[in-house]
């Protein structure tokens, strides 16, 4: 039995609770072994075994009082998952479904992407089941507060870098800031994502969602010698990722014609108006249906599946885990889909995965495509770090060459291990190799 096998097997007999752990667990240890055949030093290290176990787990109790004055009870979490190239940097995400799996799925993912971005970060994720919606803002406020007073103080510039997720933007970032300032009574770059007037970088909002264009067109133009200009896009989801796709995606001359949320999906064939998704989305914190009352000749479906059978050229799945299923993945090529690339973290099932694959199509996973969210993030941190504010267009230049070495990154792995073009083969192994060999030199603390 193969290295990999033996412990993704161990993994599944201690885990069996944590189902999108292990199958990110598998994704990952199913394609690395070819690269632990070239450095067997790594078995007797057992680093795989170290590699899969958090470092550190921080589950606590998140009480808060709701406007009714009824004392409300959340968990929360810190997976610190590995510092073997930098501090834990991660997002943190606030939804109902949050469980510590779902985390450390998260968490696994982070470290090889983060080593993906080449900046000295390592992996961590973490969140709570708290459920942001339809809570005032005073409930957002109170509960971000008592969420960072347990949180603080496992958390540092230097120790681990938080930042968002789904469910928490830029207002939970600054609750969550301005109470870590009060309890440590430091100012410093503890999180990122932060607003501008307080050490936030420019085009951090923008940063996932132009990253993940930037990474499509140079996909495209050295693989296909194609671009996404005149090219029809589905993007899914209306959130901080789905908004900055639409964006770039428009302004590069593509036609996106369909968002969601997790109610349905809006198709507009005229082209999304994006200042009137913004309106809604970033200034009321509205619905997507509302979409369709303010713009002729959109519709709107329930229920946010079938907006992959919707034709297009380019899919960008930007809103959350398994949203695109087998049954999804075979429509989607069966209308002549060309281009898969992951915004969301895992959006696709492994079924999903084999057959854009098996149908040769230009696929981007996300721990590649999704990058320069956290690579963003890393520059924040250096801004704090100098004390200095880079300029939008010295960042976004940045943005848009860490997402091209990431693409050639993978794209080279993918060659040097002949599944050319394979670029879930070729992201893992790059990203695995580099936190593994920082992990071999710096042995094993005990
Ligand atoms: P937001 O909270 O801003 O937006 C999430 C969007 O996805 C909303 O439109 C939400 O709809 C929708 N959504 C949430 N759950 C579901 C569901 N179960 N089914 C269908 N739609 C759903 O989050 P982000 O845009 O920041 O994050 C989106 C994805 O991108 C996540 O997978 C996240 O991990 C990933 N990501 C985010 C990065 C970032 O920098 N923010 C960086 C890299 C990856 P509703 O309002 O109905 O909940
Ligand atoms: O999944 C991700 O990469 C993020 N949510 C961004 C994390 C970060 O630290 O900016």
């Amino acid at each position: 039995m193969s290295y990999t096998q033996k412990v993704l097997d161990e993994l599944k007999a201690r885990y069996p609770e944590q189902p999108e752990f292990i199958q990110a667990a598998t994704e990952i240890l199913g394609t690395i072994q070819p690269a632990l055949d070239a450095h067997p030093e790594y078995e007797e290290a057992a680093l795989l075994e170290r590699l899969v176990e958090p470092e550190r787990i921080v589950m606590f109790r998140v009480p808060w009082v709701d406007d009714q004055g009824k004392v409300q009870v959340n968990r929360g979490y810190r997976v610190e998952f590995n510092s073997a190239i930098g501090p834990y940097k991660g997002g943190l995400r606030f939804n109902p479904t949050v469980t510590l799996g779902m985390l450390k799925f998260l968490g696994l993912e982070q470290i090889l992407k983060n080593s993906l971005t080449t900046l000295p970060m390592g992996g961590g994720k973490g969140g709570s089941d708290f459920d942001p919606k339809g809570k005032s803002n005073n409930e957002i406020m109170h509960f971000c507060q008592s969420f960072m007073t347990e949180l603080y103080r496992h958390i540092g510039p230097n120790t681990d870098v938080p930042a968002g997720d789904l469910g928490v933007g830029g207002r939970e970032v600054a609750y969550m800031f301005g109470q870590y300032k009060r309890l440590r009574n430091e100012f410093t770059g503890v999180l990122t994502g932060k607003g501008l007037s307080y050490g936030g970088s420019l085009a951090r909002t923008e940063a996932t969602g132009y990253g993940l264009l930037y990474f499509t067109e140079e996909m495209m133009s050295c693989m296909k010698n194609d671009s996404v200009k005149g090219k029809t896009v589905v993007v899914s989801g209306s959130g901080n990722v789905a908004i900055y796709a639409t964006e770039k995606a428009q302004a590069l001359g593509a036609k996106v014609v369909a968002l969601s949320d997790s109610n349905g999906y809006i198709y507009d064939p005229n082209g999304i108006k994006l200042d009137v998704v913004k309106q809604i989305k970033e200034v009321e914190r509205g619905r997507i249906k509302e979409y369709v009352n303010r713009v002729e000749g959109a519709t709107y479906t329930e229920g946010c599946k079938g907006i992959w059978t919707i034709k297009c050229d380019i899919a960008l799945p930007c809103a959350t885990q398994n949203e695109i299923d087998g049954e999804s993945a075979e429509i989607l090529l069966k209308n002549g889909v060309q281009v898969v690339a992951e915004g969301a973290n895992m959006p696709s099932t492994p079924e999903a995965i084999d057959k854009f694959l098996a149908a040769g199509i230009l696929f981007g996973p996300a721990k590649a495509a999704n990058a320069g969210g956290v690579a963003t993030s890393g520059l924040e941190m250096s801004q704090n770090s100098e004390r200095l504010s880079w300029t939008f267009e010295e960042v976004d230049a940045k943005l848009k060459q860490i997402m091209i070495n990431i693409f050639h990154n993978a794209y080279d792995r993918s060659k040097e291990y002949d599944v050319e073009g394979n670029l879930v083969v070729g992201a893992n192994i790059a990203g695995f190799l580099k936190v593994a060999d920082a992990m071999k030199w710096q042995g094993v603390a005990y």
